[in-house]
């Protein structure tokens, strides 16, 4: 197995809104989370794998306990943090002016995991918009392109000195799909026509980044070999049947939706034709201005983050009546010519997200062929399930299972020539989950919610990721699980567990 190169990143990633808690301190105003999680709070029956909205006013309190963690992840061995700033703290209102205390905080954060050789690897936004914005628009609003420009150049100036690897969004699939196709996640627009002005004024406002970017390289805000990238939750689409023509057929269209709609732009400056044909049935075509189009292809992106929990199974539309043997009804959310199936006879996880490590592979190949072999960063890949605590520790072999398989596909891509220049695990701590609140586990660390100082504590996970880190390239076929059982149940009495 070829080896992980010194420079490889091994990181783990988390989210502003899920981790950070803080919501109403240091001049922070409201964002759309804010709102959505008090008005549609609902925590399920114990143990039951539904969606949990629960309050993130404290969440995992990261806002408090950051320096504490930086502590454990410098026991962990990472080199790199991804963590998207919180757009509402830094710009809390519209005057267009940054709120101090906000650049302070991850000013402190940024500086303090340098010192600790992490480097930290921001992402600009993550679905979290601040709530002056959404009131005059959002993201389905023009105004949110100048806005993210505006925002991007203040951070550049005063925190792009602390890392060489930066992204402009998080899956702005998730984020357009769930809040503006649906009403699943705020703004719970549910609207094809926002859905798609979303889609336009997002991939315009990464190119308005990378403006910036460059220019914050020119005034030495930014180090010349720093990169940018887009961070994008791609399915491998999987034929239902492999030798079916038309379940084959849709695998390519989904892919068209799933990937080329959402990298495209960003990363060759251009649109799919599809792009165009979706507009002109919506009758939009005038959102996309002649040098919005110019924008894009000057101003196109340097890295792929990829955030890879499972493929997709597709089936053609011709199967919506066939008598089949799945679980859940066939979902599709963009075009009716693919579907989104879930056969009983897989691998799932306890909320029946889909188990298949070597599409973390297959894919990667398509990833080095479409996008020129642009540098690829694992930005999110981790399982959320329940974790039952005992003695102290969760023993997560399930977990460590999980992480092991893709990790290794990572190395078998890097074999074969694949760019990829680091890993990132979902998640460092147990945090807010959109789909599963506090009960969907996806932490290395665990966080007791019941303590009210909202204790750390490791999991098993933890010492695998550690001794991994360390070992970067033993053969992880023989793992030793009562060595990282016991490695967990001794440091306890560390007084990094708070
Ligand atoms: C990704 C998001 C993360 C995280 C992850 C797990 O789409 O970027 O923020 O939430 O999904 O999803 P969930 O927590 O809903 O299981």
């Amino acid at each position: 197995m070829k080896k992980f190169n010194q420079n490889f990143i091994f990181s783990t990633s988390t989210c502003a809104f899920q981790i950070e808690g803080g919501r109403e301190l240091g001049g922070r105003k409201k964002s759309i989370w804010d709102d959505f999680t008090i008005k549609n709070f609902f925590i399920p029956k114990k143990n039951e794998p539904k969606r949990e909205i629960n309050s993130i006013k404290i969440a995992s309190n990261f806002y408090k306990k950051y320096l504490n963690d930086i502590e454990i992840m410098s026991k962990l061995g990472v080199n790199g943090f991804v963590y998207n700033m919180d757009w509402a703290r830094i710009m809390p209102d519209d005057s267009g002016i940054p709120n101090e205390k906000g650049l302070k905080f991850y000013e402190n954060l940024f500086k303090n995991l340098k010192r600790k050789k992490i480097q930290p690897i921001p992402i600009l936004y993550h679905w979290d918009t601040p709530i002056w914005l959404e009131k005059k628009g959002g993201a389905s609003s023009r105004i949110f392109v100048k806005e993210f420009q505006n925002f991007a150049k203040i951070v550049f100036k005063r925190l792009g000195k602390y890392s060489n690897t930066w992204f402009t969004n998080d899956e702005n699939s998730t984020f357009t799909t769930l809040s503006y196709l649906d009403s699943y996640n705020p703004p719970q627009k549910k609207n094809p026509k926002e859905f798609w002005k979303a889609v336009h004024y997002l991939n315009l406002s990464s190119a308005m980044a990378k403006k910036e970017f460059e220019n914050a390289k020119k005034n030495g805000f930014v180090s010349k070999n720093a990169i940018l990238g887009i961070d994008h939750d791609w399915n491998p689409a999987i034929p239902y049947d492999l030798n079916d023509v038309d379940d084959l057929k849709s695998c390519k269209i989904f892919n068209k939706y799933n990937l080329n709609l959402w990298l495209d732009p960003n990363l060759k400056g251009e649109y799919p034709k599809l792009f165009f044909k979706e507009i002109e049935k919506m009758n939009l075509n005038k959102i996309v201005k002649k040098k919005d189009l110019k924008l894009l292809k000057k101003y196109t992106l340097d890295l792929i983050g990829w955030n890879y929990y499972r493929p997709a199974i597709i089936a053609s539309p011709k199967r919506l009546n066939e008598k089949i043997d799945w679980f859940n009804k066939p979902i599709n959310f963009i075009t009716k010519e693919a579907y989104i199936v879930f056969p009983k006879n897989q691998n799932y996880t306890d909320w029946k997200w889909l188990i298949k490590p070597e599409n973390l592979f297959h894919g990667s190949k398509i990833l080095k062929k479409r996008y020129n072999n642009k540098p690829i960063m694992i930005i999110e890949n981790g399982i959320g399930n329940f974790d039952k605590k005992i003695n102290g520790i969760v023993n997560d072999d399930f977990r460590i299972n999980f992480l092991n398989e893709h990790i290794k596909m990572v190395q078998k891509a890097l074999n074969e020539g694949i760019n990829f220049i680091g890993y990132s695990l979902w998640t460092f701590i147990d945090i807010f989950s959109p789909s599963g609140g506090y009960r969907k586990k996806y932490g290395i660390v665990g966080v007791d919610f019941d303590d009210k100082n909202l204790k750390r504590y490791p999991k098993s996970s933890f010492f695998w990721y550690k001794n991994l880190i360390k070992n970067k390239n033993a053969d992880w076929n023989k793992i030793n699980y009562k060595k990282f059982k016991d490695e967990a149940l001794n440091s306890l009495k560390e007084k990094i567990w708070k």
